[in-house]
């Protein structure tokens, strides 16, 4: 027997793990996914394992843009991991097998693109992270000088960025008369599906303004609202599910057991039933993806910021101080809920109180500085939405401007003991700039990323009802702390 997850040892796992109920060998690639990280395969490729039984033609051909690393641990298990699902009540392992082929697309890109042009692909899927997108945040337009794209649009052959891969695969059907596939990003975009969309429109517009207008007018692109926690896997999570498989599982990836998926049904070219794993299929995702980015990732993103500078090394660390879940749930309550338009029966409460148990989840070794990469592209839709939103309607903005103060402290790099934060962000060398021009007075470092457009617009920068809460919180942060900030807020 080998020693290694893969079609060899399947049938001798333990009893107790679950595995594919379908014959893997008749699974036919209908999907490519591009963006091959934890999220998807604990996401969509976990639902669409759980319907490859009712219909075999829709297995994941699965991408990553750049790094080799999770070919290198799943080709050796014929694209088998497993999904591990911990509460406080314990761990349910799972073997995926929806994943039939991995490509890393800097090695094979010509393979990728064969396989997004051939016509049994009906669906490119997306999990690229906000700035997989190369757009301006703050405008969800393409980013015509982002270095990937000048590269993409001088060399169509050979992409690197997820735009050029999909606009060349596109053109490549389109001249073979194959229609095109459906665009179903998963990202936690603003309106993501028209996110995508416009990037693309204007991309293909760039090469030709034919091909602009087919993709105008013949690409779906539904939005999306995905929800899954998913951290980083470990090695001690690597270690303790190898023991259990009794053979190694070079990356299985670790979850919780909350799921949900809102898709707005426009796939021209079919789709797999994923409404039998629990998918819902609604006309228009907004009202979800609202809630869910405003709610869950605005709290995340705050909690990630204050938390890491508190001295927490994961979420659930941060919700073990009553004064952080009292700032979650004022969060919440009081101005993020007055914002959201939910349609009849959504039951906000429910949602909410489920959030904070998720957060709480001892099992889930959620880093603070995991959240915290690329707050650059997650602040617009996570909290600065909501502010302008509260502004139009003259609401407190008291917590909302209190975590973007903490991305500014966070960014200047350097945490309140005065170590080194390591800052990931696709705008950390410009950040850095800016907070050691600034110096340490809270105003100057305040208004000098203000002046950042593509995270603040012209309208925020200019507000002093928001510039003015986040100055004296940032002032608050340098001088008391976030722990301090954070339990004197509750009590006033
Ligand atoms: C998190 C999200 O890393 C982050 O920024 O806020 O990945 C979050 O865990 C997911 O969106 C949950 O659905």
């Amino acid at each position: 027997m080998s020693d290694r997850l893969n079609e060899d040892s399947l049938a001798d796992l333990p009893d107790g793990i679950r595995r594919p109920a379908y014959d893997r060998r008749a699974v036919k690639t209908g999907i490519v996914h591009l963006g091959i990280g934890a999220f998807h395969r604990a996401h969509q490729a976990v639902y669409t394992d759980d319907v490859l039984g009712l219909d075999p033609q829709w297995g994941i051909v699965a991408a990553s843009l750049r790094s080799p690393d999770t070919f290198d641990a799943l080709a050796p298990q014929d694209g088998l991991y497993t999904l591990s699902v911990r509460s406080r009540e314990g761990e349910a392992l799972r073997i995926i097998g929806s994943i039939r082929q991995v490509i890393v697309a800097p090695r094979a890109t010509d393979d990728l693109l064969d396989a997004m042009a051939d016509p049994r692909t009906k669906i490119v899927t997306l999990t690229v992270t906000e700035k997989g997108y190369c757009h301006d945040p703050a405008t969800g337009t393409l980013n015509e000088a982002h270095p990937d794209i000048v590269h993409d649009l001088a060399y169509l052959k050979t992409p690197r960025s997820a735009p050029g891969f999909i606009v060349e695969a596109l053109r490549r059907r389109r001249r073979a008369g194959v229609p095109p596939f459906t665009v179903l990003t998963c990202d936690n975009l603003p309106s993501n599906g028209r996110t995508v969309k416009r990037v693309l429109t204007r991309f293909a517009e760039l090469v030709d303004p034919d091909l602009g207008r087919f993709v105008a007018d013949e690409v779906s692109c539904p939005s999306t609202m995905v929800d899954r926690i998913v951290p980083a896997t470990s090695d001690q999570d690597r270690q303790r599910i190898g023991e259990a498989l009794h053979v190694e599982d070079a990356w299985p990836v670790v979850t919780e057991p909350f799921t949900q998926w809102v898709i707005e049904d426009r796939f021209p070219q079919g789709r797999p039933a994923w409404e039998n794993a629990g998918a819902e299929f609604v006309a228009d995702v907004e009202p979800y993806e609202h809630m869910k980015l405003r709610l869950l990732n605005g709290s995340h993103s705050t909690l990630a910021y204050l938390g890491y500078l508190a001295g927490y090394e994961t979420v659930a660390d941060t919700m073990a101080d009553p004064a952080f879940v009292r700032l979650v749930e004022g969060l919440m309550d009081e101005e993020v809920t007055p914002t959201l338009h939910m349609p009849p029966g959504a039951d906000l409460a429910s949602y909410k109180r489920a959030l904070v148990e998720r957060f709480k989840n001892p099992a889930l070794k959620h880093r603070t500085w995991q959240i915290a990469m690329d707050g650059s592209q997650k602040l617009p839709q996570r909290l600065l939405g909501t502010v302008r939103d509260r502004l139009r309607d003259g609401g407190s903005i008291a917590r909302l401007s209190l975590g973007v103060a903490a991305w500014m402290r966070y960014v200047t790099g350097v945490d309140e003991k005065g170590s080194a934060i390591d800052v990931r962000d696709p705008m950390a060398a410009r950040l850095r700039e800016l907070a050691d021009r600034a110096g340490g007075e809270a105003g100057s470092l305040a208004n000098a990323l203000f002046g950042i457009r593509e995270i603040f617009g012209d309208d925020l920068a200019n507000d002093p009802r928001f510039t003015q809460p986040v100055t004296a919180h940032l002032a608050r942060l340098h001088e008391k702390g976030a722990k301090r900030t954070v339990a004197e807020l509750g009590a006033e």
